[in-house]
């Protein structure tokens, strides 16, 4: 059994390393040593167009990470860019979660206890009080409720906010307000103190957090963007934090990453920025959760993962 291994920073060794450990009967070779070879499975993240195209080799693609917009936009350059019926497997948490929870759940707790403007407090050499806000008031809507978002959720009702979640289709969260689609979007947004993106990028979410949707939210909310640059409109969101509307934003990822050094985000005291680091893809859980789906498709069984490509996630 063969392994075809893409990463965009070409560190190859550690992935070829783990691998031998977790699945020993595999060979485990890089995209760029096996070109023209019959492999078994792809292990990729964000690759180049010409590695999937027209393939009928592969059984399954492995993404490394939850998110697969770098697999399923090659699609945008070439309509036959994905190996026809080929599963596309995205990590399913695989250690994330827990980071994601720590990220959005310091960045709320940050924003509730009024540290971002002690911090600016600090700056100005002023010492003085702030009315402390109330947890039953400061309701937390989290959009995307999938394998991340729900614990994310659960996570911050377990604090005793009031937690919404919004997702495409009704989804049960234990102790989250659950709204669905288009027709539960106001509904959701309607007095939210804190949005936290978590969504999958699709054409029908890019640019979902724009003007108009900042403007739904509570007077003087907080975003947390945790999951794609292209989310969010990024002038909208300058604009709302000038005018007020927008308090803060805590922000992991961008339209361009690395952020260019001229982007206003860099300069704006209201807004933190993180480099795409809420999540990080640990090697060792994804290897063996990868190894253990590969052992499970071997042996004919369901794996979890698999993306709808008609959905796009
Ligand atoms: C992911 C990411 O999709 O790290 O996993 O962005």
């Amino acid at each position: 059994m063969k392994l075809q291994l893409y990463v965009p920073d070409g560190r190859y060794q550690p992935w070829i390393d783990g691998f031998a450990e977790a699945l020993p009967e595999a060979q485990c070779l890089t995209w760029e040593d096996s070109k023209n070879e019959q492999v078994d499975y792809a292990v990729v993240w964000r690759p180049p167009l010409e590695m999937l195209r027209g393939r009928t080799d592969l059984k399954a693609v492995f993404n490394l990470g939850a998110g697969v917009d770098g697999i399923l936009s090659l699609r945008d350059t070439d309509a036959n860019a994905l190996p026809a019926g080929v599963p596309i497997v995205r990590l399913d948490d695989a250690g994330m979660a827990a980071q994601m929870i720590d990220y959005v759940t310091h960045a709320v707790l940050r924003y509730f206890r009024r540290l971002d403007e002690y911090a600016l407090a600090q700056q100005a050499g002023t010492w003085r009080f702030l009315k402390p806000h109330r947890r039953a008031d400061f309701t937390i809507g989290v959009m995307g409720v999938g394998t991340l978002g729900a614990q994310i959720a659960k996570s911050l009702a377990g604090f005793g906010f009031p937690v919404r979640g919004w997702s495409r289709t009704a989804r049960e969260v234990e102790g989250v307000q659950g709204f669905a689609g288009e027709a539960g979007q106001a509904g959701f947004l309607d007095g939210l103190r804190v949005l936290v993106n978590v969504l999958p990028l699709t054409p029908e979410t890019e640019n979902i957090l724009d003007a108009g949707l900042l403007g739904k939210l509570a007077k003087g909310a907080y975003l947390v963007n945790v999951a794609r640059g292209p989310h969010l409109v990024e002038e909208d969101l300058l604009a709302a934090v000038q005018s007020g509307q927008v308090a803060g934003a805590m922000l992991d990822v961008f339209r361009t990453e690395p952020l260019p050094a001229d982007h206003p985000f860099w300069s704006e005291p209201r807004i933190t920025i993180t480099p795409h680091i809420a999540a990080l893809t640990l090697r060792e859980d994804s290897i063996e959760q990868i190894a253990g789906k590969i052992r499970a498709l071997r042996a004919g069984q369901p794996i979890a993962g698999v993306v709808d490509l008609q959905r796009g996630y």
